[in-house]
């Protein structure tokens, strides 16, 4: 890896995430087992015994399992709030340049290997520092809440970005069902651990501490912008996508929208996330997006807004907090922004 001093680099030159794996597969590999047994426990720490699993009431929603009960939800959304005019993200781009590592690091592996990963039934636990811990079938988690287009900018670390319209809902009222208590301050979340269905989880080279775990801050993880999303175009969410359910923070760079989500924790102190632990100079907790905060290796400054080419390059100037700035400035006032980045 050739490490560039330029302020700004070629879009091609720009490497993924996946390069810091590649410099570090063979150094990591004991503390790779060590983060494991460490991630191990915390998940053991979810099945808490005084957790229940609450029954789907079949009467409600369509029949849990038949193939069109999501698509029947996602068939009643309204439009939502924060809506950018910018145009979309052709569905062909979203669902084939993906990062989802579980599938491979390639940008279309997840296209190519996401899609035998079963997603219903699915279940979601509910745990920590709330009143009503439990582990929900996916139909009870989405059954109260009105779904709603909410088209928002995606802004990758890697310095690309797309407009995507997801389907979703405001994960605040989702956390405000199970009672946080007054010791909640940070929400973290949890993908699905299955190397049998997750090739990536199997792969010996190049890979990361599984399972990927991301983190908000509480006030972050209520805010009205930050949503669960099932759809993407008004279709069912595309397992590569981040089936059934994922995290979409739009102020933030894409890997805090972890995809797949089987575990949502609050807790009194900070989590410990997976691209922090693995590259922790590289990859802040906060991660919000900042064009004057480089990444150690190219700079954020502008980024090559997709579908793009060599002859439409669509490179723009990247926005404080992805654009949203008047919506989520007030979170971080006074706040040493270079340092928590
Ligand atoms: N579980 C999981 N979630 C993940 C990732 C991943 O590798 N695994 N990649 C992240 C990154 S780096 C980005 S940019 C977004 C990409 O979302 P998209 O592929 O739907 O555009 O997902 C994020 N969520
Ligand atoms: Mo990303």
């Amino acid at each position: 890896m050739i490490i560039k001093s330029k302020p700004s680099v070629l879009s091609s030159e720009i490497t993924s995430e996946s390069a810091y794996l590649n410099r570090r597969q063979f150094l990591k590999r004991t503390g790779q087992y060590a983060l494991m047994a460490a991630a191990g426990s915390v998940l053991a720490g979810c099945t808490d015994a005084d957790e229940k699993v609450i029954q789907t009431d079949a009467s409600a929603i369509p029949a849990p399992g038949s193939p069109d009960w999501k698509q029947l939800l996602i068939d009643q959304r309204k439009p939502g709030p924060f809506a950018t005019d910018e145009a979309q993200t052709p569905w062909a781009d979203v669902t084939n340049y993906c990062n989802f590592y579980e599938f491979g690091t390639a940008k279309t592996d997840p296209a190519k290997n996401a899609g035998s990963l079963i997603t219903d039934p699915w279940s979601v636990t509910i745990s920590g520092e709330v009143e009503k811990p439990g582990t929900y079938n996916l139909e009870d988690i989405l059954k109260p809440h009105a779904l709603e287009d909410r088209i928002y900018r995606l802004r990758c670390v890697e310095a690309w970005s797309m407009v995507v319209p997801w389907v979703g809902f405001s994960l605040g009222d989702l956390l405000k069902r199970f009672n946080p208590t007054s010791r909640a301050k940070y929400v973290e979340f949890t993908t699905l651990h299955d190397p049998e269905q997750m090739p990536g989880q199997r792969s010996r080279l190049g890979s990361l501490p599984w399972p990927y775990k991301e983190g908000l801050r509480i006030d972050e993880a209520m805010h009205p912008l930050t949503v669960l999303a099932v759809g993407l175009y008004g279709k069912v969410l595309p397992n590569q996508n981040g089936a059934p359910i994922r995290l979409v923070v739009p102020w933030k760079y894409g890997f805090k929208s972890i995809k797949s989500i089987v575990g949502i924790r609050l807790l009194e102190e900070q989590p410990r996330t997976t691209w922090n632990q693995m590259a922790p100079h590289e990859y802040g907790f906060y991660a919000n997006v900042n064009p004057d905060v480089s990444h150690p290796r190219w700079s954020q400054a502008s980024e090559r807004r997709l579908p793009s080419s060599l002859w439409n390059p669509e490179r723009i100037d990247t926005r404080m907090f992805n654009g949203y700035a008047e919506e989520v400035a007030p979170l971080y006032k006074g706040m040493n922004l270079k340092m928590y980045f």
